[in-house]
């Protein structure tokens, strides 16, 4: 008889895991502590711009409940936290001349101590979104490069300064291309600025996304040198930027839907990482934009080559691309999941652009290692169940398509890593709450733990425990590594 030869998921021992939030999603207490306000303040404030006019004024009450949400990471047995600062709690008005809030800073301060103490790796995001609303009002926030790059700067260099003994994972930017099209494009994240005067009474989507873009590269990359030059030499962390990034497939065999593929990947993620990694922008974006595509110094470009330490990736899904449309943002193409044959890619989730696909999932790990040659983190990786909002708290934790969503995903990870060999460091599924889903508000949940908004009380869901098991039981300690482990520090 023969034995079918059973493959053990088997990751290295120092693999990094944990759940990933951002501070607007998830804080509330947004005038508490000397909070200054930020463009998601005012963005989700005004009427229509998210479901059922849901803000972050409460949101899981995580600024108040804290040690409450550190007891639950632990008891999922985490290596790592992923979350974000909200630079208006540091820097109430944002600028590099406005003062620094003492009281913002303590917090953060004591919530890094507590996960050190509870032996959870902080891994910090610098920016998600929440630019600080005076910013944006004084000179145009992200539109005026030269005031937010030293504003960033400066924001960077207090957070290295009060955190950076202990935090030795820094991610500067989270996902530039929501931050540009959603915000200055599509106007359906703030600012919300957008050519469709339906939507914003001011805005260019045909310029302002690209110079966001540039900005937040720019601010990017300087934070990063001056966290190399000035900070890194004693605190001896990494830094990098996290991108967002779906696997592209062409819808058929045809030469323009191959080529559309590509594009698609030119745009969502080589219009980044390119500048990043290689040192120049894509060349299919310099043929579509022509002098709508800010150019690089040459001195600007010395900085932002090779200012990443890892390749920091946030990935949800796949797309079947089509030739066609007139979707700048998209690569002039167009994304469906109905393949040819009337079939779907895979499990539709609650929010229209996400089904589920680990056969792509493993093929962008494979792509962006062999592309950009460096470890890849995965900093976020999620899925929304259909209408789980609408079900009874003991329906909802039962979340057995997102068990299946990161089963796939998980597999995808230890392929990638095991049969590809592609040097995969961390996995940070999103999200560790249901949380403010921004525009989509509160109806659509991330959550591997339910929350229950009127009590705010926490439920694990059944993919808490299988993503716990998971680790628990697949950390092992046979493949050899090339690299020092990251060490906690106290
Ligand atoms: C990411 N899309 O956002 C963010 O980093 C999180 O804050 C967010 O909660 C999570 O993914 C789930 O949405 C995205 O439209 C928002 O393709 C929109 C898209 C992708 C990512």
């Amino acid at each position: 008889m023969i034995t079918p030869h059973v493959v053990r998921a088997k990751l290295p021992k120092d693999f990094i895991w944990g759940f990933a939030t951002a501070a607007f999603q998830i804080e509330g207490s947004t005038d508490i502590d000397g909070r200054g306000k930020s463009i998601w303040d005012d963005f989700s404030r005004q009427p229509g711009k998210t479901l059922d006019g849901g803000n972050g004024d409460v949101a899981t009450n995580s600024y108040k409940l804290w040690k409450e949400d550190i007891a639950l990471l632990k008891s999922y047995g985490v290596k790592s936290y992923r979350f974000s600062i909200a630079w208006s709690r540091i820097i109430p008005l944002g600028g590099r001349n406005d003062p620094i809030n003492p009281k913002g800073i303590e917090y953060y301060s004591n919530f890094i101590d507590e996960l050190l103490r509870n032996g959870i790796m902080p891994f910090v995001t610098l920016y998600h979104w929440d630019l600080p609303q005076n910013l944006h009002e004084r000179y145009g926030g992200w539109l005026n490069k030269e005031e937010i790059v030293a504003d960033y700067v400066h924001y960077a260099k207090v957070c290295f300064r009060e955190f950076g003994g202990r935090v030795k994972h820094w991610l500067t930017m989270n996902e530039p291309w929501c931050v540009a099209v959603l915000g200055y494009g599509r106007g359906v994240f703030a600012p919300g600025r957008s050519s469709d005067r339906l939507r914003s009474p001011e805005g260019d989507s045909s310029t302002e996304p690209w110079i966001v873009g540039h900005s937040v590269i720019l601010a990017h990359a300087y934070a990063v040198k001056a966290y190399r030059e000035e900070f890194k030499p004693t605190q001896r962390g990494q830094i990098g930027i996290t991108l967002n990034g779906d696997w592209a497939i062409p819808y058929d065999n045809s030469p323009a839907n191959v080529e559309a593929a590509q594009h698609a990947l030119d745009v969502a993620i080589g219009w980044f990482a390119d500048p990043v990694y290689l040192g120049h922008y894509p060349e299919f974006m310099q043929e579509m934009l022509g002098d709508r595509l800010p150019v690089f110094t040459t001195e600007e470009l010395a900085v932002v080559k090779g200012s990443s330490d890892f390749y920091g990736m946030n990935t949800y899904t796949t797309n079947l691309c089509k030739a066609g449309g007139d979707d700048e943002f998209q690569g002039r193409v167009e994304y469906t999941f109905t393949r040819p044959d009337g079939t779907q890619l895979g499990t539709q989730a609650h929010c229209k652009w996400l089904q589920t696909y680990p056969q792509g999932f493993r093929a962008l790990l494979n792509y962006l290692y062999k592309r950009y040659r460096l470890p890849i983190y995965v900093t976020e990786n999620g899925f929304a169940v259909k209408d789980e909002n609408s079900k009874t708290i003991e329906q909802a934790v039962q979340d057995f398509d997102r068990v299946e969503y990161f089963r796939g995903m998980t597999a995808a990870v230890v392929a990638a890593i095991v049969e590809d060999g592609v040097d995969i460091q961390a996995y940070f599924p999103w999200s560790l709450l249901d949380n403010f889903e921004w525009a989509d508000g509160y109806d659509t949940r991330f959550g591997v733990t339910y929350v229950d908004y009127p009590t705010q009380k926490r439920y694990p869901k059944e993919s808490a425990k299988f993503l716990s098991k998971f680790f628990k039981d697949n950390i092992v300690s046979d493949i050899p590594r090339s690299r020092e482990p990251p060490t906690v520090q106290q």
